[in-house]
């Protein structure tokens, strides 16, 4: 494993140590079966790559990692639906993911894999670590064990009713409805989710368990010291340590998985959630193997007090990245870096109803890409992310965000300008006279605005993040329709020579500013005013609308987005209907 033996360590390393100088970012890893919804990328992809590409603009050093979530019983499941081997049908699902993530423009460092050899070391690693601790131990349980299916079911494969609340189809792990950490046997009227059969039996078995209770202590800690964290992130967390914490069974009957390196054990897996959240390591040690020389990843990992770790996440995953798996890391009591920020999401709905991957109801990714551009999906999800309460995604939402906000307010500036400059000036920005107190006023006011986007986006909030870029973008039509260069041009052509100057000046930063969100189209408007590296690197650190200087060669780019019309919301409704 080559991992140096830290110092055993009494507490978790406490934040606020040497100051910060590198960021890692990791995204919740998603299932490897079935392409994901909308509710994936908007409740943690999305947000997790927005973040990084904001840091990178801010001239941060980076990590931004993520993986397919490859074992359990999902996985198991979907494959022999697919008729393929577990190992085979992963490949194929890792393939199509990676694909559909890149045309969304998720700007991963690496995009692993939680089979990958590294994650099954680190695993076994963790488990080895434990054991010697004292955290693990072996009990004999009983367990559901499907006569008809001829094997034990894990606990995601028994479906029946919560005991909580009710839900009717809650699984045995955990209740979709109330959130409720569950164990397949606490479930009412159980069935199998493989066959439907209800003739089950409950038998002996030996499986490996988590003491979660033995560590309830240092993870309060953990968590209490983590008091800047979102309302939503510290209620679920609390919630589960008032409830107090019990031993956590962590291995499967199951083929697909890590093995467990123990006598008596050596046909069980390690449970999907113990070496999933282990595969953000393990992801980045793939990551950094594929360059050892350049790359290393202890430096991220490894008693690296001077990283700033942030997790991205749906609200059902709180749980165990706030318990389980920070039980795990201290249990090891090696110096592994835990969460600085854990930023979670609420849900997306689709006109209310839950988006669900498992029951096939929602708008799946491939199907999104095919619809509509990547962009238009990026800044409707944004503007609308699931921050404080669950959102509604509507058709007719999407198609008034994109027609006022993308068509209507930053592509039409872009349009208007160029091609009024462009028709008058050629395709060089206009020499003309020089800026007077309307544009000195209109550059503070971007500034402004610019330096209010950047503190909303280091603090994840994107809601916010997106409404100032919106009110950025509009300086730049107030701005055109006071000055009316159309007009000037008849009587004051250096005048409006000004004008059009300035307005390019505005749309390189629009353009700039709009990056982390709506990436392609962004590209497409720098690539058209050929603004370089150097300038886009200086990104929204000082707003001069004079930078973009008189002389320099544009081209006019196609239109940058098109409207909707009721039309096709109204057929979009009725194809998506029996969501
Ligand atoms: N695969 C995502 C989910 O529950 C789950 C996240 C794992 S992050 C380590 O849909
Ligand atoms: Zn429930």
């Amino acid at each position: 494993m080559g991992i140096h033996r830290g110092a055993f360590l009494l507490s978790y390393p406490k934040s606020g140590g040497t100051p910060t100088s590198k960021y890692l970012i990791t995204s919740a890893l998603p299932y490897i079966n079935g392409v994901k919804h909308l509710g994936n990328l908007a409740g943690s992809l999305l947000p997790a790559d927005v973040y990084a590409r904001f840091l990178r603009h801010e001239g941060e050093e980076v990590l931004f990692i993520c993986a397919t979530d490859e074992h359990g019983t999902p996985a198991e499941l979907s494959a022999r639906k697919a008729g393929l081997c577990v190992q085979d049908y992963c490949k194929a699902m890792y393939q199509k993911q990676s694909s559909i993530y890149a045309q969304f423009g998720l700007s991963f460092d690496h995009f692993g894999r939680t089979s990958s050899a590294q994650n099954r070391a680190l695993t076994q690693h963790f488990y080895e670590k434990l054991t010697a601790h004292g955290y693990i131990v072996e009990r004999t349980i009983r367990q559901v064990y499907s006569v008809a299916d001829g094997r034990f079911l894990p606990d995601r494969y028994v479906v029946g009713t919560c005991p909580k609340c009710g839900y009717p189809a809650a699984r045995g792990d955990q209740c979709e409805n109330c959130t409720s950490v569950l164990d397949p046997t606490d479930l009412q009227v159980p069935r199998s989710a493989i066959s439907g059969s209800t003739d089950l039996e409950v038998r002996a078995t030996n499986h490996l368990f988590l003491r979660l209770d033995a560590l309830s202590r240092a993870i309060r800690t953990w968590v209490d010291d983590h008091a800047d964290w979102s309302r939503l992130t510290r209620s679920i967390a609390l919630k589960w340590l008032d409830e107090g914490l019990s031993e956590r069974c962590i291995t499967r009957d199951l083929d697909w998985g890590v093995p467990v390196p123990r006598e008596g054990l050596e046909h069980k897996v390690f449970y999907v959630w113990f070496d999933a959240p282990i595969g953000y390591m393990g992801a980045t040690k793939e990551w950094s193997d594929q360059a050892p020389h350049e790359r290393d990843w202890q430096a991220w990992w490894w008693d690296a007090p001077d990283v700033t770790y942030t997790q991205f996440m749906a609200k059902d995953n709180v749980p165990f990245h706030t318990v389980f798996f920070p039980g795990m890391v201290l249990g090891t009591r090696e110096p592994w870096t835990m969460a600085t920020q854990i930023k979670s999401f609420n849900w997306l709905t689709y006109y209310g109803g839950k988006f669900s991957t498992s029951q096939k109801r929602g708008i799946f990714l491939d199907d999104a890409l095919a619809l509509f551009p990547a962009d238009y999906w990026r800044y409707v999800l944004l503007a609308n992310a699931p921050e404080s309460d669950d959102t509604r995604f509507t058709w007719e939402s999407f198609a008034r965000a994109v027609n006022q906000d993308l068509v209507g307010t930053f592509g039409n500036f872009v349009n208007r300008t160029l091609k009024l400059a462009e028709a008058h000036f050629g395709h060089r920005v206009p020499e003309g006279g020089a800026p007077g107190d309307v544009e000195h006023r209109l550059q503070d006011s971007c500034q402004r605005l610019a330096e209010a986007y950047r503190e909303h986006l280091r603090h994840q909030e994107f809601r916010k993040a997106v409404q100032v870029l919106r009110a950025l973008w509009s300086t730049g039509n107030v701005y055109l329709d006071r000055r009316a260069p159309w007009n000037l041009l008849k009587t004051q052509r250096d005048e409006a020579a000004v004008v059009l100057r300035t307005a390019i000046n505005l749309i390189m930063y629009f353009a700039m500013a709009a990056e982390p969100i709506i990436p392609f189209a962004a590209g497409v408007v720098l690539d058209a005013l050929q603004v370089n590296d150097r300038e886009r690197q200086k990104w929204l650190q000082e707003i001069d609308l004079e930078s973009y200087s008189p002389g320099r060669e544009f081209y006019v780019p196609d239109l940058l987005f098109r409207r909707i019309d009721g039309t096709e919301i109204t057929a979009l409704q009725q194809r998506f209907a029996g969501l």
